[in-house]
């Protein structure tokens, strides 16, 4: 309540606040994973997050793209520097080039369309309360506060120049009364976050209720505030309460509180990769976790209707209620970036044709059926299939470096679509090897970087490599897609145990094991290798399996090729789980070589 003997100040309520006294009793540090904040995450990092539609993943990294590397249709937009673009897309690729020209309006540029916003009433440059001018509005306005959120302030601090965002939304700001009695009507404006500039935001306009105020904002400054002994350190600097790390909300403005997450508390979702977002964005149509686990298990089911039959007429009224009452000011970016990312190129892999097929039986294995394993190949030396190998795409299979040697590459045969070699089936292929690739830093001691790439010859005349039958799988581009206990499955043509021969394709399945030095000390390298198997070790890979594939399937069911069989102490044994070469660390190897479009799936 505003007290009675300040009459002219207007007090902004603040929210967030009253948040923070509701919040559960658990220990918000323990929700934060200390080892993964070491790496610095940040919403630039493509092994936590997507890059946007305008960006790129190189080496982990979100890199801006060239405009012309954008889809080519939609909407013109105008930017600051009085430039149109032929589409959002193109204006955010330029601005992520060039920071200054920033969005201004969807549409052409005008003459005297400019946007403004300052902050009033406030005891320094860097606080106050809200005011904008939009684009194609005469005057000047307030921001309704019931719309106002630490997600809307930090795009308008770092609209006014504020790298680092909002510190607070809350501030008492010394207020002309006859001002606020003449404005009538406040902006409600809603923004994703990954904004620059406010006007990339939806508003819409409507009357002001005295009781719920308009908006006031505090933007952080080095010297504004002191971090105490219980804030979180954002990435880029700025200190946030601990508590709001792990809520879904990106208060850092880099989103660096939310990626280190093994919970998540308040009206947030956790991915699988650590990662919380807003409960909102959980079965909203648009995959925002890595691990795509936001976008099933939803009501329907199906992409298209995402929410029930009720709800949405419960929704459907809500708007008509809203619409009338309000006035839509600006274009909506979001449903435009939204309708930018389905019309970028997207790589088919890891789906079988056939769909999913019979689940259940390498050492403990059974045989696979025609189909199961379409990425599957198998390596043939002189007279003797010695190892497995994974098709990843064009040309290429990936296997291990130890099965392969540059100087014996015309004593190799890649077969594939093999099921059994004392009774071939139909459809197999063979190839000979055009070009071996063997990892640079592989130790034939440690085993450490045990990976090599097979470019397959083509035909005389043949423009691909015609593997009718075989489909590639997805290569992982994130150590935090799968985690360990994940149930995964290995393949191969390799011995029994008691090293009995086997002569068709076999597979079983084995969970991902955590912490695998107890099991190898001083011989397990995390960064570079993967543990898995069977409590009992009744299943696992043996000889003559190695190079193949150790594949993981994603909440979409798309198959990730996420270990090489590699090596183990003997095979079938508790207690010693075989030992995979991680993929997911080998992603910039194999596409530097291989070439980007053949393996990467999201914004090439
Ligand atoms: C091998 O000799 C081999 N149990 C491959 C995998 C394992 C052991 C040996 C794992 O190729």
């Amino acid at each position: 309540k505003q007290p009675d003997h300040i009459p002219l100040v207007l007090w902004v309520i603040h929210l967030q606040k009253r948040r923070l006294c509701l919040a559960s009793d658990t220990s918000q540090e323990d929700l934060v994973d200390r080892q993964c904040l070491i790496e610095k995450y940040t919403h630039l990092f493509c092994h936590k997050v997507f890059c946007h539609p305008w960006q790129r993943c190189i080496n982990g990294k979100c890199i801006c793209k060239l405009p012309y590397q954008c889809p080519k249709n939609g909407t013109t937009v105008c930017s600051t520097n009085g430039r149109s673009f032929r589409t959002y897309c193109q204006q955010k690729s330029y601005e992520c080039l060039y920071p200054e020209a920033k969005f201004l309006n969807s549409g052409a540029c005008t003459e005297t369309g400019q946007f403004n916003i300052s902050l009033k009433h406030g005891n320094r440059d860097s606080e106050g309360i809200v005011e904008v001018k939009l684009v194609d509005q005469d005057e000047k306005m307030f921001i309704c506060n019931d719309s106002w959120s630490i997600t809307q302030a930090n795009v308008a601090c770092l609209d006014l120049g504020f790298q680092q965002g909002a510190h607070d939304i809350q501030g008492n700001f010394h207020f002309p009364e006859d001002l606020y009695t003449s404005a009538t009507e406040c902006l409600q404006v809603h923004c994703q976050g990954f904004e620059s500039s406010l006007t990339e935001c939806t508003f819409t306009k409507r009357k002001i209720n005295s009781n719920r105020g308009i908006a006031g904002v505090v933007c952080y400054t080095q010297n504004a505030v002191s971090s105490t002994n219980d804030s979180f350190q954002c990435v880029n600097g700025k200190p946030i309460p601990q508590n709001k790390a792990c809520d879904g909300v990106n208060d850092c403005g880099d989103q660096s509180d939310e990626l280190c997450c093994k919970g998540c508390h308040g009206r947030s979702f956790l991915c699988k990769s650590g990662v919380c977002i807003p409960k909102q964005h959980k079965c909203n149509g648009e995959v925002d976790c890595i691990t795509g686990d936001d976008e099933i298990g939803c009501k329907g089911n199906s992409k298209q209707k995402l929410i029930s039959p009720s709800r949405f007429k419960e929704q459907h009224i809500q708007v008509q209620a809203l619409i009338e009452e309000t006035e839509i000011l600006t274009a909506n970016m979001d449903a435009e970036r939204k309708q930018i990312k389905s019309l970028l190129p997207k790589l088919s892999c890891g789906v079988k044709p056939s769909g999913p097929t019979r689940r259940k039986r390498v050492v403990g294995g059974i045989p696979a059926q025609p189909g199961d394993f379409p990425w599957q190949v198998a390596i043939r030396e002189d007279d003797k299939f010695s190892c497995g190998g994974i098709y990843i795409g064009g040309c290429w299979v990936l296997t291990a470096a130890h099965c392969v040697r540059v100087s014996k590459i015309h004593r190799y045969q890649i077969w594939a679509s093999l099921l059994d070699w004392i009774n071939p089936n139909a459809g197999i292929t063979v190839h000979m090897a055009n070009k071996i690739i063997i990892h640079e830093n592989y130790n034939g001691a440690t085993y450490q970087n045990d990976i090599a790439l097979i470019e397959l010859k083509k035909r005389k005349t043949q423009t691909d490599c015609e593997l009718p039958t075989t489909v590639p799988a997805c290569v992982p581009w994130s150590p935090y897609l799968f985690t360990p206990n994940d149930k995964c499955i290995i393949s191969g043509l390799g011995r029994e145990r008691d090293n009995q021969k086997v002569y068709s394709l076999q597979w079983g399945e084995v969970h991902l094991i955590a912490n695998c030095s107890k099991y190898y000390p001083g011989r397990f390298f995390e960064k570079e290798m993967i543990c898995a198997g069977t409590d009992d070790g009744s299943i696992d890979a043996c000889k003559g399996d190695s190079g193949g594939p150790l594949v993981c399937q994603d909440a979409n069911n798309k198959t990730y090729i996420w270990g090489i069989v590699s090596w183990g102490e003997n095979c079938g044994k508790p207690d010693f789980p075989g030992v995979y070469t991680k993929v997911a660390n080998y992603f910039d190897w194999i596409s530097h070589h291989v070439g980007r479009a053949i393996i990467s799936q999201y914004n090439v």
